[in-house]
């Protein structure tokens, strides 16, 4: 007999499960000393012994309490397929979202771990290795930062807006990139670059920043911190109509949304290599 579909608040106690011991690896190694195991797209592009040890950790564990789902992780792809047909769930992580953070020791980096139904994400945890500060989300429940419910951003004027955004690592991209937050940044009150997408989607759900947007984000970047961003009644959308994805992500409250959007349509921001 098929098990019945676990409710997004079952799925999100596995996810805290598996993110926080993850994250306790993370830390461990990280005070253990760290070094560039191997480059991936560019020379900057770097993956460390740590990112590989602690994605093998949560796929062992979601095997182990979930056996027969699938999973999707930055460092070993898709993994064996997982059951398929009504309420199958597939497990998106990036198991150290920030890996150049990580690399230098700047506590910015999360462990980032969501849960999809039948291709919708419904759970979600991001935890700041680092600080232990862990952003939660279900599904119609909220979003939450240790305990307390995120709104998002009151702000309405972009010009006083402090955005985030993040670059990718193909320097021609790089270029166009540069070009974007070049114009943009004489008409917000600040751009902020910290370095992990998921860490950054969750301060826009929090309101440390009024917005953030980027181009170029994967699955494993996007499932978890976009969930607890809309969840705490932020728009996640790309340009002109294409949903949220590799092309563009812009998170922001309503208000910032139309203005925010309208100036990078402008700018092409989701053109470019
Ligand atoms: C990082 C993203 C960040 C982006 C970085 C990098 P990684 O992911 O979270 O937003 O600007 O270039 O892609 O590579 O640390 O998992």
């Amino acid at each position: 007999m098929d098990r019945p579909a676990p409710t997004p608040q079952q799925l999100l106690t596995i996810a805290v499960e598996v993110a926080r011991d993850a994250a306790a690896t993370a830390y461990r190694m990280r005070a253990e000393g760290v070094s560039v195991a191997a480059t991936k797209s560019t020379a900057t592009d770097v993956v460390t012994a740590a990112d590989r040890a602690v994605e093998r950790q949560v796929i062992a564990a979601l095997r182990e309490l979930r056996p027969g789902d699938a999973v999707l992780g930055e460092e070993y792809g898709a993994g064996a397929a997982g059951a398929t047909g009504p309420g199958a769930v597939r497990w998106i992580v990036d198991p150290i979202d920030g890996t150049v953070n990580y690399l230098y020791g700047l506590p910015h980096f999360a462990v980032s771990l969501a849960a999809e139904v039948d291709g919708t994400v419904v759970a979600g945890v991001v935890r700041n290795a680092s600080t232990g500060d862990e952003w939660t989300a279900t599904a119609g429940g909220g979003a939450w930062r240790d305990g307390q419910r995120l709104r998002g951003s009151t702000e309405t004027d972009l010009g006083q807006a402090l955005v985030a955004t993040g670059f990718g690592y193909d320097p021609r991209r790089r270029a166009h990139q540069a070009r974007v937050v070049a114009e943009l940044i004489t008409q917000v009150r600040d751009i902020r670059r910290l370095g992990a997408a998921a860490i950054d989607l969750c301060y826009a759900a929090e309101g440390r920043v009024d917005a953030y947007f980027e181009k170029g984000l994967a699955a494993w970047d996007l499932a978890a911190g976009g969930l607890v961003a809309s969840e705490a009644g932020l728009r996640v959308d790309g340009l002109r109509g294409v949903p949220a994805g590799p092309d563009m992500v812009v998170a922001a409250p309503a208000a910032l949304f139309e203005p925010l959007h309208a100036r990078l349509a402008d700018l092409d921001a989701s053109g470019g290599p």
